[in-house]
């Protein structure tokens, strides 16, 4: 008798999130990192869903004009014939993975519709909405069609799974329960949007957590909807996953179910193959920022450049929930100390974030240029003396060492004065680079504390109001070169999902200091015991109140001062030899794990 083999039935995976092909935050560098090893495991088969936005998407995608005959290029086909604005194509990232984009404005005009249905189907208010609102839920309403038309035509001939990011692509995700679409469906939060704003606005939030009442305090913050959206998509969801264990306890409170998984975040890692590339490249980059440091501090006062270290802050401007202000605090402790120690290090700590201002403060900018003016003479005279004398050495005219000063000519000299003069100020060095429009807790505190660069004072502010990028006239360096050339990143944050920016120091090889609030943080101390022999520092932010962290911190940093050189080429090795813990190719498997569960539950 002939026995039938079965085909075992195709996987396909689609991936849905508002920043494909459009950077907002965080959640762009989890989906563009993870691609590689996305692309490794699905081939073909892997499919991102996001908005069309022409202009962002100019630049990293590439469209297929000819529909090709694949399931998902039939589709595009059909709900273009159905009236949608669709692009298909390629996101042009490391791993080109195949997208598919919504054209947003196009069907703007189904507004209404697409929120009575939301209304009539799931109770979702959607009243008085602010734009952005307005975009998600047309952007939910046509990844949902695209599901559904998709699920009709291949759903017999294979295993379909949605991978949704954070609410703002998952408005539909309800809908797609409801009709019973057969799709295996995973919804991972990356924060919740009440923990977001009760975190920055009510004193001892993590203590209060469990008695919030979710609807009372959306309407309080006016965030009924997105809250709404934020729910429905974790409740409908096959299964639920969060970034960490700390955004896990708010999920129970905010959205109503415990997720099922943790998925915690990680990069594309790339080592070199010799171990000491890195540490060359920090050598590299810290003497572009002592360029910097040079022009900036030493018109009014100088110190050893040999003893001084970079500490950095980075992120978005949220003074408490990213702990600026614990690390304002403890580098006013630290100051201090090193004074009352007599310390001969320096420390300048750069504040990287992003706040409205005029221009660049005319006065840094001017100091910089003088410092390049100053670099180009020294260099012309060099050139002028090395050519004179070896010409005067060469004829044999002085058998004796000749008088150098000869060998400069006036014009050199009086140019060389001239810079010199206009590079001396009394001034003291400003402790922001940018005209801002209006001061804020940065520059608050640094006036309160006097922490504005005295000459006395160790540790020095250099707060830079902006990102940083390589066209920036001061550093002149792109963002991950800036990291290199620093010895210590400080994110001590007190609400933080998860929290790129000391992972992203990890990989760079320099040390990094995060909180045990911090979902970064609270994995660090779950999977390592040493981990502060390795170079990531963890603030205890849960147990002990602020002024305790801030000594705690302080007590780091000081620590960190008193290292000596040799210590710290040691302690970057090994902190960037945990890179690897937090490659996609490893951590990809909470997600597989997580897909798997949605295709069990999903099946009758
Ligand atoms: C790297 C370089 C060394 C250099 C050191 C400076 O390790 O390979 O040549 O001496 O950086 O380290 P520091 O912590 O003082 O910036
Ligand atoms: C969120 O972005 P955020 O900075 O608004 O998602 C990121 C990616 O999961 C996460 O790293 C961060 O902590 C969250 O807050």
């Amino acid at each position: 008798m002939e026995t039938i083999v079965k085909k075992p039935k195709k996987s396909i995976l689609f991936e849905v999130a508002w920043e494909v092909c459009n950077q907002v935050g965080g959640i762009y560098t989890v989906i563009r990192t993870k691609v590689p090893a996305m692309v490794e495991k699905w081939n073909e088969d892997y499919f991102l869903l996001g908005p069309y936005f022409p202009q962002r998407a100019s630049s990293e995608f590439e469209p297929i004009t000819d529909l090709d005959d694949s399931p998902a290029g039939r589709i595009v086909g059909k709900m273009r014939e159905m009236g949608y604005g669709v692009q298909y194509g390629y996101w042009l990232v490391t791993g080109k993975p195949r997208v598919i984009l919504f054209d947003i404005a196009g069907s703007m005009h189904l507004l209404d519709q697409i929120k009575f249905n939301l209304w009539e189907q799931h109770r979702v208010s959607t009243i008085d909405t602010e734009e952005l609102v307005n975009q998600v839920i047309v952007f939910g309403d046509m990844v949902r069609i695209f599901l559904q038309e998709f699920s009709a035509e291949y759903a017999k001939k294979a295993d379909i799974s949605a991978q949704f990011h954070e609410w703002m692509a998952s408005s539909g995700l309800p809908g797609l329960r409801r009709d019973n679409v057969k799709i295996a469906l995973t919804f991972t939060t990356h924060a919740t949007m009440l923990g977001r704003y009760l975190a920055q606005n009510v004193e001892g939030f993590y203590n209060k957590l469990p008695f919030f009442d979710w609807e009372h305090e959306a309407r309080h913050y006016g965030i009924v909807t997105q809250a709404s959206f934020e729910r429905q998509a974790a409740q409908n969801a096959h299964v639920l996953t969060t970034v960490s264990d700390v955004t896990a306890r708010e999920c129970e409170v905010f959205l109503g179910r415990i997720p099922d998984l943790v998925t915690p975040n990680g990069l594309n890692v790339m080592r070199f193959q010799a171990v000491h590339e890195f540490q060359n490249l920090h050598l590299k980059y810290k003497e572009k920022i002592h360029e910097f440091v040079l022009g900036h501090f030493f018109p009014s006062y100088s110190f050893d450049l040999d003893n001084t270290l970079y500490f950095f802050t980075s992120g978005r401007y949220e003074f408490s929930n990213k702990g600026y202000d614990l690390t304002l605090e403890a580098l006013a402790r630290l100051n201090w100390r090193m004074i009352q120690s007599g310390s001969d290090m320096t420390v300048v700590m750069f504040i990287v974030t992003k706040q409205p201002y005029y221009s660049i403060n005319p006065d840094v900018l001017h100091s910089r240029a003088v410092l390049d003016e100053l670099q180009e003479t020294c260099t012309a005279i060099e050139k002028q003396v090395g050519e004179k004398l070896f010409l005067a050495t060469a004829s044999g005219t002085s058998h004796r060492m000749p008088d150098l000063n000869q060998f400069v000519d006036e014009y050199w000299r009086l140019r060389l004065r001239r810079t010199i003069q206009s590079w001396k100020t009394e001034a003291l060095p400003a402790f922001v680079t940018h005209d801002l429009k209006q001061e804020d807790g940065i520059t608050d505190f640094c006036r309160k504390a006097n922490l504005v660069n005295n000459e006395r004072d160790r540790v020095k502010i250099v707060y830079h109001p902006d990102f940083v990028s390589s066209t920036n006239p001061l550093f002149g360096l792109d963002y991950g070169q800036f990291v290199r050339g620093c010895h210590l990143g400080v994110f001590p944050s007190y609400y933080e999902p998860w929290g790129y920016t000391p992972l992203e120091c990890v990989v760079r090889g320099v040390p990094t200091v995060t909180s045990d609030l911090s979902g970064f943080g609270d994995y660090i101390m779950q999977i390592m015991r040493d981990y502060e022999n390795r170079g990531i520092y963890v603030i205890n932010r849960k147990t002990q109140n602020y002024s305790q962290a801030a000594d705690q911190m302080a007590d780091i940093l000081f620590k960190f001062v008193k290292m000596q050189r040799r210590d710290r080429i040691m302690q970057r090795n090994r902190v960037e030899n945990i890179s690897d813990v937090f490659d996609w190719t490893n951590l990809r498997s909470y997600y597989d794990t997580a897909h798997d569960l949605a295709l069990k539950r999903k099946k009758p």
